[in-house]
């Protein structure tokens, strides 16, 4: 890719569907026309929907199903969670990738990529991340802030994921206890936090979340068929995945700096409110032991207080629920 197309393809954007003129551009970006036509051609190629009329200019119809960098780093600058953004085309896993790059280095990142081959949920289980169709991606962050206080993080993530969802959604979007977003009752994103951490405390927060953005019904085959939704099936329409990025990492900013600030009782009513797991006889498995109950409140350390058929009392920090 020509180095100046990170910067055309972010002008065509803008301008949305303005023409402009391959003139403009050049002068804009101090390169040569024949430099803007040969970006554009190649766009084109990409699979960009780009209309060019002689004498008026080029106008940008509908970029292709994909990331690119020119845009996505424009539309996070304005947050200023990371200092830098990487974005693939195709990975085995951007969790994986980020556990790599966050290695002799401290610095804060994300990592997008538009199709993941090796994509994992917990405990290794296979998270279905089809080319184009959702937001796959990882970040990296370095909070001062004692081990322990993971299970928070991940709190006050689901929140921020959530109000993101929701903005673009029709329907009720909740919090499924203590990694997923539901909406109604299938699962639309499935998120997870991992830490590298040493004696003085953590070297790196790892959240890898996975959110199904575009997919039509007939995209989820298998037990996915009953399991998943997408936003688009509760937006009625496309979603553009860059003004739902800019609103998810604007979300995940104002979270971020809530965990660092405050306990998570201050968004334990919150939590409690958009949770969907109350009043209803659930299966839970925590460590490979099974048992069915209700769960009837979340504490003030955002552990899950459960009552079991024999009415015992059970305070769970993880586990699966089977809704
Ligand atoms: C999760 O695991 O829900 C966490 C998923 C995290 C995925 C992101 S994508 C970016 C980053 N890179 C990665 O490699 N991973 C992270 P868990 O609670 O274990 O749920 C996994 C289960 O969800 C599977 O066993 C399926 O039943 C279901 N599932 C798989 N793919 C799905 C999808 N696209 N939509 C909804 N459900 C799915």
């Amino acid at each position: 890719m020509s180095k100046y197309s990170k910067a055309v393809v972010y002008m065509l954007y803008q301008y949305e569907s303005e023409y402009i003129s391959g003139q403009f551009i050049a002068e804009q970006l101090s390169i040569s026309r024949t430099a803007v036509k040969k970006v554009i051609d190649q766009l084109k190629e990409e699979g960009c929907q780009i209309e060019s009329i002689n004498h008026k200019g080029h106008r940008l119809i509908q970029l292709p199903d994909k990331w690119y960098k020119g845009i996505v780093m424009p539309t996070i600058q304005s947050q200023h969670l990371f200092e830098h953004v990487d974005v693939f085309d195709q990975v085995e896993s951007t969790q994986l990738l980020a556990k790599q790059k966050l290695v002799g280095n401290t610095d804060t990142f994300l990592i997008l990529s538009d199709e993941q081959t090796k994509g994992k949920g917990r405990f290794n289980r296979p998270w279905a991340s089809a080319k184009g169709k959702g937001l796959w991606m990882s970040i990296v962050l370095r909070p001062d802030v004692p081990f322990d206080t993971i299970t928070k993080f991940n709190l006050f993530m689901a929140l921020g994921i959530r109000d993101a969802i929701q903005q673009f959604s029709k329907s009720d979007v909740s919090v499924k206890w203590p990694n997923d977003i539901y909406i109604n009752n299938q699962k639309v994103c499935g998120f997870l936090t991992e830490m590298v951490a040493n004696s003085d405390g953590i070297e790196a927060v790892i959240c890898g979340i996975g959110i199904n953005m575009n997919q039509e019904p007939s995209d989820f085959t298998g037990e996915l068929a009953q399991k998943a939704t997408s936003i688009r099936i509760h937006k009625k329409d496309k979603v553009n995945r860059y003004d739902f990025l800019e609103v998810l990492i604007s979300q995940i900013e104002y979270r971020y700096k809530q965990f660092i600030k405050e306990p998570f009782s201050s968004i334990r009513d919150e939590y409690i409110a958009t949770s969907n797991i109350w009043h209803k006889q659930l299966r839970f498995t925590e460590n490979n032991v099974q048992f069915k109950g209700e769960a009837i409140d979340i504490d003030d350390n955002g552990f899950l207080i459960v009552l079991d058929e024999n009415k015992q009392q059970h305070q769970l920090m993880s586990a699966d629920i089977e809704l």
